[in-house]
């Protein structure tokens, strides 16, 4: 759905759309704090500067169709509709959280509404969601499957295979690449050899190129190639040219980084803009984010107070209660 529109109403999607960035955007700062504070078990990969991706691309996506994420998916679920209770619960490892925190950040996910999961494997999420794509198709159910990969997931056999399998089958598939230049510590570039562009053409699959710090941008172009997917023409390529502000990983010194990168458009900024001109108010835009930051800050209240993960639970969801003999 295009995010345009005139007047306060007429901009109701992209107001919705700005509510979400800085929602993503919030928690993964909040994030980034409890992780240095201890709170946070495990490894974070923060998606800072790139939500305009999630965002955009969900506003184009029913409840039922499904996504299959990447190691750096906290964007992709709370987008999709995680709520904040379960989300936070989850990266602090409560027994509450959306995995009864078994998961954490690097296998969050939630079936209830078609967030297939993290993955912290490259490239994994592409063979997943080619899977519920197929379902999908089988099931004649009109749903489309949607996987967000790294520009460094293109040195992946998987995407060969399932952009083959998904070409060949018409299957009804989102390809997203989140483009922001690294492959962990080494740039992209130093690793690919060729251009995403004519792959697709090779494969018969839809493709455009947008600047995936625009979620009006994203919104349109997802909105045309599901449009394409949906009517039955088979998968498409996105691809979402960003920035990655931080570390690969929260805690990386980033020595290979150099000190005069240009500076990055901001997608917060870049939605402001677009709401500025279609003539909302600044007053608007601080009245969200008073909001944002308090229903965050309940969430993380709620999580500390839940009871932690249960190891006796740690095998719920992986065998029935009865072929291992306990109750789970
Ligand atoms: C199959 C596999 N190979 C290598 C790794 C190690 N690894 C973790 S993240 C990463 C690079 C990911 O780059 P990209 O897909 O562009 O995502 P980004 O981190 O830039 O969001 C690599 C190589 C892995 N997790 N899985
Ligand atoms: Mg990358």
């Amino acid at each position: 759905m295009p995010l345009t529109g005139t007047g306060e109403d007429g901009n109701a999607a992209l107001l919705r759309s700005y509510e979400q960035l800085l929602v993503i955007r919030r928690c993964e700062e909040r994030l980034q704090r409890l992780f240095a504070e201890g709170e946070v078990p495990g490894f974070i990969h923060l998606g800072v500067g790139q939500e305009a991706i999630s965002v955009g691309v969900m506003s184009a996506l029913g409840p039922a169709d499904t996504l299959a994420s990447t190691h750096r998916g906290h964007g992709h679920a709370l987008a999709k509709g995680m709520p904040l209770d379960g989300f936070f619960a989850e990266l602090l490892a409560r027994d509450t959280g959306v995995c009864r925190g078994r998961g954490g950040s690097m296998h969050v996910a939630d079936m209830s509404i078609g967030m297939l999961g993290a993955n912290g494997i490259v490239g994994a999420g592409l063979s997943i969601a080619t899977g519920s794509a197929l379902a999908h198709k089988l099931r004649k159910n009109g749903q489309i499957a949607v996987s967000f990969f790294g520009d460094g997931a293109l040195a992946e056999g998987l995407l060969h295979e399932c952009g083959n399998m998904a070409a060949l089958m018409k299957l009804p598939l989102l390809l997203v690449c989140e483009a922001n230049g690294w492959s962990e510590f080494s740039p992209v570039s130093s690793q690919i050899a060729f251009d995403l562009a004519k792959w697709s053409e090779a494969y018969g699959i839809a493709y455009r190129k947008i600047d995936g710090n625009d979620v009006v941008a994203v919104a349109e172009a997802a909105a045309e190639l599901t449009g394409l997917i949906r009517s039955g023409g088979g998968p498409a390529l996105l691809t979402c040219t960003t920035d990655r502000w931080r570390g690969h990983f929260e805690g990386d010194a980033q020595k290979y980084r150099s000190s005069d990168e240009p500076a990055p458009r901001d997608p917060i900024v870049v939605a402001g803009e677009h709401l500025a001109a279609a003539g909302v108010a600044t007053q608007r835009l601080t009245q969200i984010a008073a909001r944002v930051e308090s229903e965050i800050e309940e969430a993380i209240v709620a999580a500390r107070a839940a009871p932690p993960a249960r190891f006796d639970a740690a095998l719920a969801d992986v065998y029935t209660a009865a072929s291992i003999g306990v109750a789970i």
